[in-house]
């Protein structure tokens, strides 16, 4: 037999490459040593810190998965890596990265024309400048074909965009606003890309939030922004809704790694928490109740990570992946997290309520990371449809 490694139960990580490895550690260094320090009044302040993304862009870890452009070119393995310790301090830290990685990066290089490529992505890379992604309206969320935000074509090169867009990351700090409007003349929505500064464009941010609070969330209301075709259009992005969901396969495909990575965090605070507390004369550790708890949640992380490094490998051997997997595992790690992170939460006792204890951070965040991206639902919806072959969304 070999040893248990508690680490590593299902020994997953040993067919991991030197090169994601090597990065998965870099990653780690750079969370533990420089975000873990600063996740609590962060998280008390609901501040924003540039550096963050800048010290992200320094170590490669923007965009990573993309070829050029200055980014690093590596596995989607190492993407769900790197969300994994990144997620391990705060979901919020993962948002950040995600949403500029995936979503915004991700829709300019999908999408994007060679001049929009060359203009945000080396920048982005470096976190120099900010993306976010507007998607969710007010009135529309889970059903984002109901899009109220539109695009008129003034026919002189320019399209003019009215509508609002609500809980949109980093939106308040964004240099680049990523904005997916139905088109007025053949109702399919489109992207466009809108700077900062653009007359009419306002991103207020949405304050006193009780989960994420490490990561700003605001509003973005576009009021007759007047955009120029070239600049902004992007011109590659099927009309409809498919391409902004192909960049959320890959959030999605992220945050299945990440919560994770939030989960173990949550396990290693709670054992140790256990070990050193004592009841009735004994280490709370000692107790088979206390035992079990710790018991599910580990086999919990490591049937997940197993899950998400088969479809990671799918993804890099451009072997047979889908959409529907990615549902499977962001709602199966999304849903253990939270539910397992719930239970490790009682063995803190009266300290459950106590934030300097990330363990009570990632609860309250593991809520809004189970809703956002497709709710735990929708994708529920998702693979009963796939399963059934019956829609049930309506
Ligand atoms: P439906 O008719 O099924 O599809 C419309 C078109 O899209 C295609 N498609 C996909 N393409 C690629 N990948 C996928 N996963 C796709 N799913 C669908 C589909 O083939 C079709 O293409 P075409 O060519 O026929 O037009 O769409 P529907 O309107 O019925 O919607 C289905 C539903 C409910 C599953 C979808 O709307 C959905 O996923 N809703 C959830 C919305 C959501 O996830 N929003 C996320 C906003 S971004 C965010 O939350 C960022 S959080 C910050 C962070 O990540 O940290
Ligand atoms: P709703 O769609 O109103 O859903 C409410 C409830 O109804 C849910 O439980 C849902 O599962 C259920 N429901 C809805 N439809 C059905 C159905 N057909 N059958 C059964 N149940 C149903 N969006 C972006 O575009 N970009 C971002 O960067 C972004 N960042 C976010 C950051 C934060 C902190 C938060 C909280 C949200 C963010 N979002 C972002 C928005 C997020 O994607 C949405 O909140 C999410 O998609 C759910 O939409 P909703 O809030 O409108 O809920």
């Amino acid at each position: 037999f070999c040893k248990f490694d508690v680490e590593d139960p299902l020994g997953w990580q040993k067919s991991l490459t030197d090169e994601e490895q090597a990065i998965s550690e870099t990653a780690r260094s750079f969370c533990q040593e420089t975000l873990q320090p600063k996740v609590l009044e962060m998280w008390r302040k609901e501040s924003w810190d540039p550096t963050i993304l800048t010290s992200l862009g320094e170590l490669g870890l923007l965009g990573p998965t993309i070829n050029g452009y200055g980014c690093a070119g590596v596995s989607n393995v190492a993407y769900g890596l790197i969300t994994r310790e990144l997620e391990r301090v705060d979901s919020g830290f993962r948002s950040m990265m995600s949403v500029q990685s995936s979503l915004a990066m991700g829709a300019i290089n999908q999408f994007g024309s060679e001049a929009q490529k060359e203009k945000y992505l080396p920048r982005m890379a470096k976190g120099e400048l900010v993306g976010c992604f507007g998607l969710t309206e007010p009135n529309h969320g889970s059903d984002p074909a109901g899009m109220e935000t539109v695009a008129e074509d003034k026919g002189d090169g320019t399209f003019v965009l009215n509508g609002s867009k609500t809980w949109i990351s980093s939106s308040p700090y964004a240099d680049v606003c990523v904005i997916w409007a139905r088109c007025k003349w053949d109702d399919k929505v489109r992207g466009f890309l809108v700077d900062k500064g653009t007359k009419g464009l306002s991103c207020p941010p949405i304050k006193n939030k009780i989960q994420l609070r490490a990561s700003v969330t605001g509003s973005i209301f576009l009021e007759d922004v007047v955009v120029k075709r070239d600049e902004s259009l992007l011109p590659l992005a099927r009309p409809g809704l498919g391409s902004p969901f192909e960049c959320l396969n890959s959030a999605r495909y992220g945050i299945a790694w990440g919560a994770l990575g939030a989960l173990e965090s949550c396990i290693t605070e709670s054992t140790q928490y256990a070990l050193d507390r004592k009841q009735f004369k004994k280490p709370l550790a000692a107790f088979q109740l206390v035992q079990k708890k710790i018991v599910d949640a580990h086999t919990e992380a490591a049937l997940g990570f197993a899950g998400c490094m088969l479809l990671g490998r799918a993804k890099d051997n451009k072997g047979e992946w889908c959409p529907q997997q990615v549902s499977m595992l962001k709602r199966n790690s999304t849903r253990k997290a939270l539910e397992h992170a719930r239970i490790l939460q009682e063995i803190l006792g009266g300290n459950c309520s106590a934030d300097e204890y990330g363990l009570n951070r990632h609860v309250a965040n593991l809520g809004v990371v189970n809703t956002y991206e497709g709710t735990s639902d929708i994708h529920a919806l998702i693979l009963g449809q796939a399963i059934t072959g019956h829609q049930a969304f309506f």
